[in-house]
Parts: C-alpha cells; structure tokens; sequence
C-alpha cells in the first residue's frame, strides 16, 4: 500500500497510526501541503482525490464496486481506517458491542467532525485573506472542541478513551493534540485528554507514527 500524505497533517497522522496498529506495511509517498501553493492542488494528484487533500491510500488492489468503478485507492481518513478494520480485524479499532462502537465513533466524529475540519489549512488560509487571525481562531474552534471532549470523558478512568486497548477515538485525539500545541493552546484544562494521550505515547504504534519520524518531516517547512 501507498499512503499519500504529509509529515504534519492530522488525517495522515491517523491512517498512519490505523496502519502500524495492525502492523500493515506501507510505502509513504510525500504530499507537501504548502510548497508552491500546495502540491494537494496539483492535477496529477486530484485525479487521485478531487477535494485536493491528503491523505490518499492507494491499495495493493483493486475491485470493481457495484456502481461500475474499478477502486484501487480510498479517500477520507475515517473511511480508509474503517475498511482496514474490517479487511485486517485485529486488533478492533472500534471496540466491542454496538453502544461501545457509537461511542468510539461519537468522540472520533467530535474531531474529526467537530474540530479538525473548522482549522484545517484551507480555513486559515481563507480567513487570513478575509484579514480574521488565523491562529486565533484555531485556538478558539480547538478549545472548544477538546472542552467538550475533555467533558464528555471527565471521570473515566480507564487506560485509553473507550476502554483498555486504543481505539479510533484514540487515533483522532492524538494528532488533534498536536495541531493544539502547534497553536500554542493551553492544554492544562483537559487532564483526562492528556492523560490518553500519555497512554498512546507508550505504544510503538502511536510513537513510530509522529510527524517528526517520518520521510518528509527534515526538509520540510
Ligand atoms: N475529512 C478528511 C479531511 C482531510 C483534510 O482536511 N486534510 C488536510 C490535512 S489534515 C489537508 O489536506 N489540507 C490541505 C488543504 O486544505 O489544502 C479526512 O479525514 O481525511
């Protein structure tokens, strides 16, 4: 498998994170997000994804789909974590048990949903050019989310956000944590969050998935 993406940007982060749980190999194939406007924008790779985003998993092969297309690549993070938890089940990214899954997908879609699409670059890049401060209002959309998010969990005690093995709520909270950072947003108000995040930080999967360890991240800007 190929995976289309960049050394910082979130959704990548979360396929990267999917595939070294289940201990998929794959190659890394550099999507720059700001060089020469965005490399994301470049026709040759919008006819892979025309939302011109990252990241993009091209598989190893492809199947015709009922509605005639012949895929051999997914678009979306949430829809290329689902399919390898269901073609590679172990370990379960979703839990056990249909209210444990609603969960697991209720604070994954907080993120993925309710955050992260409001700071992507593309919003910042948009409200600069309308003259609002871009980093201000990442730090507004972002501490509201993880507010909530800190919230709905306060109290639980369990190793990870939905039980004692890391699930795709877990995937989506790490690298969210890190675009707050990068903001310069005062984590200190969300104890359990960080707490999670502690937990993920100890397992190989998650560490080996950090921007700063992958192929693009040194010549990168
Ligand atoms: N819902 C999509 C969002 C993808 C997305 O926002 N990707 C960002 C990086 S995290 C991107 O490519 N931004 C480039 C741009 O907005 O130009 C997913 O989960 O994959």
């Amino acid at each position: 498998m190929k995976l289309y993406g960049y050394w910082r940007s979130s959704c990548s982060w979360r396929v990267r994170i999917a595939l070294n749980l289940k201990g998929i190999q794959y190659e890394t194939i550099p999507v720059h997000l700001v060089k020469g406007g965005g490399e994301q924008h470049a026709a040759e790779y919008r006819a892979k994804n025309p939302m011109g985003q990252v990241p993009f998993l091209e598989l190893s092969q492809s199947e015709q789909l009922p509605s005639g297309v012949t895929l051999s690549g997914l678009s979306q993070s949430i829809a290329i974590i689902s399919y390898l938890d269901e073609v590679y089940p172990a370990p379960p990214l979703l839990g056990e048990g249909a209210l444990t899954r609603a969960r697991v997908r209720w604070l994954s879609e907080l993120i993925t949903s309710g955050v992260q699409p409001l700071q992507n670059l593309s919003v910042l890049k948009e409200l600069e050019r309308r003259g609002v401060d871009p980093a201000d209002w990442a730090r507004q959309v972002m501490g509201r989310g993880l507010a909530a998010l800190e919230e709905t969990v306060r109290g639980e005690t369990s190793t990870f956000l939905v039980g004692e093995a890391p699930t795709l709520a877990d995937v989506c909270l790490v690298p969210q944590l890190y675009n707050a950072r990068r903001y310069e947003l005062d984590l200190g108000a969300y104890p359990r969050l960080l707490e999670v995040e502690r937990a993920c930080a100890a397992l190989p999967a998650f560490d080996a998935a950090r921007p700063e360890l992958q192929p693009d991240a040194v010549s990168a800007g």
